[in-house]
């Protein structure tokens, strides 16, 4: 492989990452212009190992919309309704909401993963609340919830500065952020896709916060669009560059862009040697980010197990009632059980490894068969 790497151009490339010299801008472009895909997965593969051995993630973990009403206008969303009582629109009581996680107490859950419309009519308290009730139902749970979106939104809605508003939501029990709603960072795409939601700086500026006050979160980047290949290695590097100064980034999530049901429609979704690509170049330019995730509900089940060798470490997790992707066409299935990912893993010659949301290995993580079966229901 070496020598290929040599006859496609790469070995200078090859030789910084083995040194541990960090690549350049051009350098990401360089690798995404590469057509041997077999090169670069071998190149991807070879940092995933450094960091992680066969090791290979997942999360027993469920997945909460509470609203999909959005004053937001993204061209790619699917989700999303204008306004309350258009069709289609909902918004859950606090009860419906907390219902959700009740109904799951026979599931050894260890997080929830909360995403919203951004919606004009409800208060702060209503958020709040959410989050104290999840606590009360349950203590132990990890509570990854708002995109860096939503907390902006918040602000400006509520009157509050983004630091205040993050303090609260802290006190009532959040625990981290969620990588959502980040798209692509280049001023360009942000005009033409989801100009009326928060620029690129103020949503690091969050994540920067969120690290400074001691939580942990994400960033997503939603490829196979109208963004070129510079503006997918800025969007990394603007991820990489924030990393080095707080470093309370976990994981890096390229989001496939499914067209269905949106503005975005005419474009087609991004190929499956895209979908690998994009995970592997994460994987080479985002040497300070300790885990690259393929979201397999966005990825398919079967990329997202190839992807476990073109740089991918973790498979975000069991994820039940997702409904962003599935209103856009998503076909994969709506949860998988933890012993269908660990078989997926295993049968991709990785080693499966369930972790908290703070990548806490889970020991005894192996139920047994008929236990996961109260899973889908
Ligand atoms: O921000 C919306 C994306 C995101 C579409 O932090 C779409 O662990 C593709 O952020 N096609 C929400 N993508 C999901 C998300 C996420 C997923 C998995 C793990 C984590 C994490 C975060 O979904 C949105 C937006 O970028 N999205 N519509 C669409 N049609």
């Amino acid at each position: 492989m070496q020598k290929r790497i040599q006859t496609l151009g790469l070995g200078d490339i090859s030789d910084k990452l083995e040194r541990d010299v960090r690549l350049s801008f051009e350098d990401g472009v360089r690798l995404f212009e590469c057509p041997d895909l077999l090169a670069l997965g071998w190149l991807a593969n070879r940092e995933r190992e450094k960091r992680h051995g066969a090791r290979t993630y997942y999360n027993f973990n469920i997945r909460l919309e509470a609203t999909n009403v959005c004053v937001a206008s993204c061209l790619f969303c699917s989700f999303a309704r204008l306004k309350p009582g258009d069709p289609g629109s909902y918004t859950m009581t606090l009860e419906q909401a907390w219902d959700k996680l009740r109904q799951r107490s026979h599931q050894p859950l260890t997080e929830i993963h909360v995403v919203n419309g951004l919606h004009p009519d409800l208060p702060f308290e209503y958020y709040l609340e959410l989050l104290r009730g999840f606590r009360r139902i349950r203590p132990g749970i990890h509570l990854k919830c708002f995109t860096a979106v939503e907390i902006a939104f918040f602000s400006d809605l509520y009157g509050m500065p983004d630091e205040q508003v993050l303090v609260a939501l802290q006190e009532a029990g959040l625990d981290s952020l969620p990588g959502g709603g980040a798209e692509v960072f280049a001023e360009r795409v942000r005009r033409k896709i989801c100009h009326d939601k928060c620029g690129a700086d103020r949503y690091l500026e969050i994540h920067r916060i969120a690290h400074r006050l001691g939580m942990r979160s994400n960033i997503t980047m939603l490829y196979g669009h109208i963004e070129t290949l510079e503006e997918r290695v800025d969007h990394m590097l603007r991820t990489r560059a924030l990393q080095d100064e707080t470093g309370g980034l976990q994981a890096f999530i390229p989001l496939a862009f499914h067209p269905d049901n949106n503005q975005m429609r005419k474009l087609p979704a991004p190929t499956g040697a895209d979908t690998l690509r994009v995970h592997a170049v994460s994987r080479l330019m985002l040497d300070n980010v300790p885990h690259v995730k393929a979201f397999w509900i966005a990825t398919g089940v079967e990329i997202a197990q190839l992807a476990l060798w073109f740089g991918v470490d973790d498979l975000d997790g069991t994820v039940q009632e997702e409904k962003i992707y599935h209103m856009a066409g998503a076909r994969t299935p709506e949860a998988m059980t933890t012993s269908t990912i660990r078989r997926l893993i295993r049968k991709a010659g990785r080693e499966p490894i369930e972790r908290d949301t703070l990548y806490n290995v889970i020991t005894g993580a192996e139920a047994p068969d008929g236990a996961q079966a109260s899973l889908m229901q």
